[in-house]
């Protein structure tokens, strides 16, 4: 059985010495025991910390990253010309391409510190919009990205059907993404096969947004007994239009028209009243933010303290993967509210000064719950997905316990991330993925391709 010695690790109870972490050959944690000198376990000489859960991934939008900053010849350019950019590019994928994109950003995201993946999945059809032969092609192809990367994955077939609230007609660029509910259901039905029992990965269903589906399709996926992510309020546009076709802004209209609980992730939530942070939080919903793709693409700023204030719970995602690592999307969130209030040490309590640590352990619960898998703790039942952090890298030297993970987050752009373990295995060994390079040479063919 596998089984690693941690010198430090960050357990539920909080950090520990000396802790041998066993798990089984399925790759969930079997023991956790502090205080143990175990000469026969892979050590891990620094700060062991659980493995990140990303909750929010497009992943062929990693193809795009930093390519899609140029001013258009029209000016003005927002969100909504990014989209039109998205939209030109995502007509050239072709199943191998996802597949090699998907693994390259799924080993990236490993190499930094995140250990499960939940992709927000709509890249269904072929360029003109008919189903592949198996209609759940593209979902599977991201699949086999995540097994091949080692990655956890929880896959969330995403339900689009228009191009506007409630019912309006769908945009050219969108027909790679469309179905009606039968549609989606086979792709679904290929999702879970592809599935089957495989511990590394679990299946959700990510109605897009109000603007893609309709009131009835969104009220035939919500008894489904796992996660349910659907973008909201992420542009002042789309709050404006919900208001007009509808008299309540989206977060609000979901909260008075859907069962909104646990099971819901809100990807965004970026523009909200008080009314809705306080609503939202009771829930028990999540809000699913994604700090350096909401800053790229000008969404506009979280309201933070409010929603901690009201006890809301929130994970973090890479989105369009513009950034591809936790310490920066948690910078980037905290800094933003900063920026916004003049003000430090901003999601901190008084029981815990570090907002390193406080951003870590919300994201760990956070993206747990919205991965709907056992994981974000080193804890018997959890998967055995734990990240070290080498203390002896400049960024880290000399800091232990929570001030070293404030360092992580906080300073330099250096990566002391050094191995990482997911699901048992080791994936990520000296700072490097184990299949990196031959990870590398498929990602090359594809963007040369991609972009010639
Ligand atoms: C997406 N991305 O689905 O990839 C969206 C853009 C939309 C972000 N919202 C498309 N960041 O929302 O209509
Ligand atoms: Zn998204």
């Amino acid at each position: 059985m596998p089984s690693f010695l941690a010198a430090r690790a960050l357990l539920p109870t909080g950090w520990a010495e000396d802790v041998l972490v066993e798990s089984d050959a399925a790759g969930d944690i079997v023991a956790v025991t502090p205080g143990t000198a175990a000469p026969a376990a892979r050590r891990l000489a620094g700060h062991v910390i659980p493995g990140v859960p990303n909750l929010h991934s497009h992943a062929f939008q990693r193809a795009m990253a930093g390519g899609a900053e140029r001013r258009s010849p029209a000016g003005q350019d927002s969100f909504w010309t990014w989209r039109e950019t998205m939209y030109r590019f995502v007509a050239l994928f072709s199943p191998e391409d996802a597949e090699a994109v998907a693994a390259q950003l799924y080993a990236e995201l490993l190499e930094h510190g995140f250990t499960a993946v939940a992709e927000f999945h709509y890249l269904h059809h072929q360029p003109d919009g008919t189903p592949y032969t198996d209609p759940a092609e593209m979902a599977k192809r991201h699949i086999a990205a995540a097994r091949r990367a080692g990655i956890g994955m929880t896959m969330l077939p995403a339900l689009y059907r228009h191009g506007g609230i409630f019912g309006k007609p769908p945009h050219e660029g969108q027909r790679r993404f469309l179905n009606d509910l039968d549609g989606f259901s086979r792709i679904v039905q290929g999702v879970r096969a592809a599935a089957g029992e495989d511990p590394q990965v679990a299946v959700g269903l990510a109605p897009h947004s109000l603007r893609a589906v309709t009131p009835d399709m969104l009220r035939a996926l919500s008894g489904f007994d796992g996660p349910i992510h659907i973008h909201a309020a992420e542009q002042p546009k789309e709050v404006a239009e919900c208001l007009a076709a509808t008299g309540a802004r989206p977060v609000r209209w979901l909260l008075d028209h859907m069962p909104v609980d646990a099971r819901w992730v809100l990807i965004h939530a970026t523009h909200l009243d008080d009314g809705e942070v306080a609503d939202l939080a009771r829930s028990g919903a999540l809000a699913g933010l994604c700090p350096t793709t909401e800053a790229s693409l000008g969404d506009g700023i979280f309201r933070l303290p409010e929603f901690l204030g009201a006890g809301g719970r929130f994970g973090i995602g890479t989105d369009s993967h513009v950034g591809t690592a936790p310490a920066f999307e948690l910078r980037q969130l905290e800094t933003s509210q900063r920026l916004r209030d003049h003000a430090r040490a901003v999601a901190t309590a008084e029981q815990n000064p570090h907002p390193g640590r406080t951003l870590l352990d919300a994201a760990l619960a956070g993206g747990a719950q919205a991965s709907g898998r056992r994981l974000g703790a080193i804890a018997p039942g959890m998967r055995a997905d734990l990240v070290e952090l080498d203390d002896t890298h400049p960024l880290l030297l000399g800091r232990a316990g929570d001030a070293l993970l404030d360092a992580w987050v906080f300073s330099g752009q250096g990566n002391p991330v050094r191995s990482v373990v997911c699901g048992g295995k080791a994936v990520v060994e000296a700072g490097r993925h184990v299949h990196a390079m031959a990870i590398r040479d498929a990602f090359g063919v594809a963007m040369r391709r991609l972009l010639q």
